[in-house]
């Protein structure tokens, strides 16, 4: 059963931390059902890979996907905008305040690249690869594949937005790509999970647990 065969992380692979910043976790603005339970898997696999790169969401104020920004609609409502459907949300991970911060209890000093994502006013970024016009590039494909990775491994929050939208994006620049689920939570709105789930496997993205990461 090679689905099983444990990982051993070498020089080819990256693991990915997706947006474990304080608006995610319990009592932030956004805060992500049991969002502080991904810290603990993902710091026992950051001493497992050499080489950690980190997400983050940085919204300037006013942006196009906070519900403030749309009078008349409360977060999670839906609004089309230039590039398609964006769902509303609460004012979240706003440039330069402490909700945007990632979480101090992230042990990874060796993290070698921080992505920042969603500061365009008009254009959201769940994806660390590409931003929610499907167009605009963030360079993280091009960087991975500048240092020659191969295989990628998606943690962090949320399970359904943006570590989905990043692992699709991964998968589709040509990365064999994997979605630690125990270092990940969900939003799950709207049937959000269950698609997302759905959409990662149709596309041939591993869905795996941390005990397949051989430990460092
Ligand atoms: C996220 C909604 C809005 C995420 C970011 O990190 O999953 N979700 N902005
Ligand atoms: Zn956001």
């Amino acid at each position: 059963m090679a689905e099983q065969a444990t990982v051993v992380p070498t020089d080819r692979d990256a693991l990915i931390v997706t947006d474990v910043q304080y608006d995610f976790l319990p009592g932030g603005a956004l805060a992500v059902p049991d969002g502080d339970a991904v810290i603990g898997p993902i710091n026992r696999l950051a001493r497992a890979f050499r080489h950690v790169l980190l997400t983050q969401d940085w919204h300037p104020r006013g942006h196009a996907s906070f519900a403030s920004s749309h009078p008349g609609h409360e977060p999670f409502d839906t609004v089309e905008l230039s590039y398609g459907t964006q769902i509303l949300w609460p004012d979240h991970c706003v440039q330069g305040t402490p909700g945007a911060e990632i979480s101090r209890d992230l042990d990874i000093p060796h993290a070698q690249l921080v992505i920042r994502k969603g500061y365009d006013p008009a254009i959201d970024s769940y994806s660390g690869f590409i931003e929610a016009d499907r167009r605009t590039r963030t360079g993280l494909a091009g960087y991975l594949k500048e240092r020659g990775f191969e295989r990628v491994f998606c943690t962090g929050l949320a399970t359904d937005f943006c570590v989905a939208w990043t692992a699709l994006d991964a998968k589709a620049a040509g990365f064999d790509t994997h979605v630690i689920l125990d270092a990940c939570r969900a939003i799950d709105t709207q049937g959000s999970l269950a698609r997302a789930l759905a959409d990662l496997k149709a596309a041939g993205v591993h869905l795996i647990d941390s005990a397949r990461i051989a430990s460092a």
